[in-house]
């Protein structure tokens, strides 16, 4: 049985880090798809805030009712469940030195790499001084770990503890992203210690293939169409203007509340009985389907980075989440994959529905006729996620995604 579940990510490095040490005790722990936005429907649902008040992830709620939010006391939770565990020290001194590498990794390094490879992800607004700034002290808290590591073989005593898997999980994306081959020949000491650890069994079971960039990823400024420039009126004078209210709100109440929509979306079995209970339910006069397609897929390089760009894209759909619904998922392999995804949006044109993403126009937008057979079941294909696509005469096989709700 399972002793309880996770609400994280699987490639989210600190949801990583509880995955891994539940593993290395044997413990089975049921992970609960959660979106990493305190602001996602669910995440924002009372029952979700009565586990983690902000609403972020990780999160754990224990088969036998117990909850925690935070990493690091989850980590530690699921740890000591194993009364033998060598994980946690022989000694106070070990367990106090094993809390104070869990803290470093998860508040002086993690935040630090965050705020350097989130905006080059599309995950975060792009300012590059503050990139800049977040490196180079990423940089430094990360060459702490290589002074100690040139002195120890671990970060606590002479074997392997909770602080090595927790603080190597929390470096995946780091690895993946931005600790390329120039900085790691400059660093042997950590790349010798996060080789060992990756390579641990409980880590393997967890994170198959960790990637490592070869070259540091780079801002890439969010595409958009040339629009002539309207030339300014000869008196133009800014106005006072009140915050307007988003397009969609004028439409009138459907009949079919997409909040209902999405609670069965998120509840019950997707094709037995969520997609039955949309097509009786949906109305074409009140919403319209969307088929959206990433324009730049010769450009997607791995699939957790593509799954990023689509997790940026949600965050940034937030002033129209009580408009629209939808799934975007990426399909392939690393250096091979596509972004596709249907969305139900209130109305018929999809600019106001889209244009709150500065990024919309990174997407292809194909309405669909749902009084085709073909349109709904494309409809349904990409809502289900069980289903590969084809591209150029190949199938991709579903490798990730989000949902908009
Ligand atoms: N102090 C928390 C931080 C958790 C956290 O920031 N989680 C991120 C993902 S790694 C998240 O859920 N962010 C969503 C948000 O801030 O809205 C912990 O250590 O667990």
């Amino acid at each position: 049985m399972s002793f309880g579940k996770l609400y994280g990510l699987p490639d989210n490095p600190r949801t990583v880090s509880i995955l891994v040490a539940a593993k290395s005790n044997d413990l089975d722990l049921e992970l609960v798809k959660t979106e990493a936005n305190g602001n996602a429907s669910f995440n924002s649902g009372a029952e979700y805030r009565k586990v983690s008040p902000l609403g972020k992830v990780p999160a754990f709620e224990g088969a036998n009712g117990f909850t925690l939010s935070e990493a690091i006391a989850i980590a530690v939770y699921v740890t000591s469940q194993n009364e033998k565990t060598t994980l946690l020290g022989k000694t106070k001194q070990d367990y106090a030195s094993i809390l104070r590498w869990l803290s470093f990794a998860n508040s002086e390094v993690l935040p630090r790499f965050g705020a350097w490879y989130r905006p080059l992800l599309g995950l975060e607004g792009y300012n590059k001084k503050a990139v800049d700034e977040a490196s180079k002290v990423a940089l430094k808290s990360v060459g702490v770990l290589e002074t100690h590591l040139t002195a120890n073989t671990y970060l606590v005593g002479e074997r392997i503890t909770l602080a090595d898997f927790f603080t190597a999980a929390l470096l995946t994306r780091a690895f993946a992203t931005v600790l390329d081959a120039k900085w790691r020949s400059s660093s042997p000491a950590v790349v010798r210690w996060y080789n060992t650890i990756i390579n641990q069994p409980a880590f393997k079971a967890v994170v198959a293939q960790p990637v490592f960039a070869e070259e540091a990823i780079k801002y890439t400024p969010p595409k958009k169409e040339e629009k002539p420039k309207a030339a300014p009126a000869a008196e133009e004078k800014p106005a006072e203007k009140p915050k307007p209210k988003h397009p969609l709100e004028a439409l009138e109440k459907p009949t079919l509340i997409l909040d209902d929509w999405k609670r069965k979306y998120s509840n019950d079995e997707t094709r037995e009985d969520a997609l039955p209970w949309f097509w009786q339910n949906f109305k074409a006069e009140e919403y319209s389907l969307w088929r959206v397609d990433f324009k730049y897929n010769e450009e997607l390089k791995l699939t957790f980075m593509a799954n990023n760009l689509i997790g940026g894209f949600h965050a940034r759909l937030e002033a129209s989440r009580k408009y629209i619904f939808g799934a975007q998922a990426v399909y392939g392999a690393n250096y091979d994959c596509v972004i596709r995804g249907v969305f139900l949006i209130r109305g018929q044109d999809h600019v106001p529905a889209f244009n709150v993403a500065p990024d919309w126009e990174s997407y292809e937008f194909t309405k669909l006729d749902p009084s085709k057979e073909e349109d709904r079941k494309y409809v349904d294909d990409m809502w289900a996620w069980d289903v590969p696509v084809t591209v150029g005469g190949k199938e991709q096989q579903f490798a990730d995604g989000h949902v908009f709700k």
